[in-house]
C-alpha cells in the first residue's frame, strides 16, 4: 500500500510562532519579515533501498534533504545553519535532530492524507506549521 504521503504537495496552511524560532536561530529581521509571508509547499519521496528525499519549494528558495533513517548527514539548513542531522521514523511520524555548533533543534513532522504538521523546536519556542494538501 502507498504511503499517505506518496505522490502529495503539502502547502503551508497555518504558522504559529515562527518568527520567534527564526529570531532565536538569529535570522535577521528583513528575512523573517519574508519568510512570515511565504507558503512553502513540501514534498516527501521514498526511494529504493530505504532512503527519502524531502524537498521545501518556495518563491523565496528552496530545499531539497536525502536521509536513510536513521543515519546522519551533513545538512545545511534554510538559514544557513552546518548541522548534523538524524532523522528516526515512527509511521507516518518522522523525528528529525539537528545538532549544530551552537543549537540544537528538532523538528517533527507527521504525515496524514490531508495534512502535514511541523512541529519545530529551538530551546523554549516551539513553532507549529500545518501544511495542507493541495495536490
Ligand atoms: C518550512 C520551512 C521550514 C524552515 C525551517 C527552518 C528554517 C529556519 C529559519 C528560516 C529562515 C528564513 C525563512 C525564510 C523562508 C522560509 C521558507 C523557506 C522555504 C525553503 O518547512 O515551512
Amino acid at each position: 500500500m502507498a504511503a499517505v504521503w506518496s505522490g502529495k504537495k503539502y502547502k503551508l496552511d497555518s504558522s504559529k510562532n515562527f518568527d520567534e524560532y527564526m529570531t532565536k536561530l538569529g535570522v535577521g529581521m528583513v528575512t523573517r519579515k519574508m519568510g512570515n509571508t511565504i507558503s512553502p509547499t513540501i514534498e516527501l519521496i521514498e526511494e529504493e533501498g530505504g532512503k527519502f528525499k524531502l524537498k521545501t519549494t518556495s518563491t523565496f528558495k528552496n530545499s531539497e534533504i536525502q536521509f536513510t533513517i536513521g543515519e546522519e548527514f551533513d545538512e545545511e539548513t534554510i538559514d544557513g545553519r552546518k548541522v548534523k542531522s538524524v532523522i528516526t521514523r515512527d509511521g507516518n511520524k518522522f523525528h528529525q535532530i539537528q545538532k549544530g555548533d551552537k543549537l540544537e533543534t528538532t523538528i517533527d513532522r507527521e504525515f496524514t492524507p490531508t495534512e502535514m504538521t511541523a512541529i519545530m523546536k529551538v530551546g523554549d519556542i516551539v513553532c507549529t506549521r500545518v501544511y495542507k494538501v493541495v495536490e
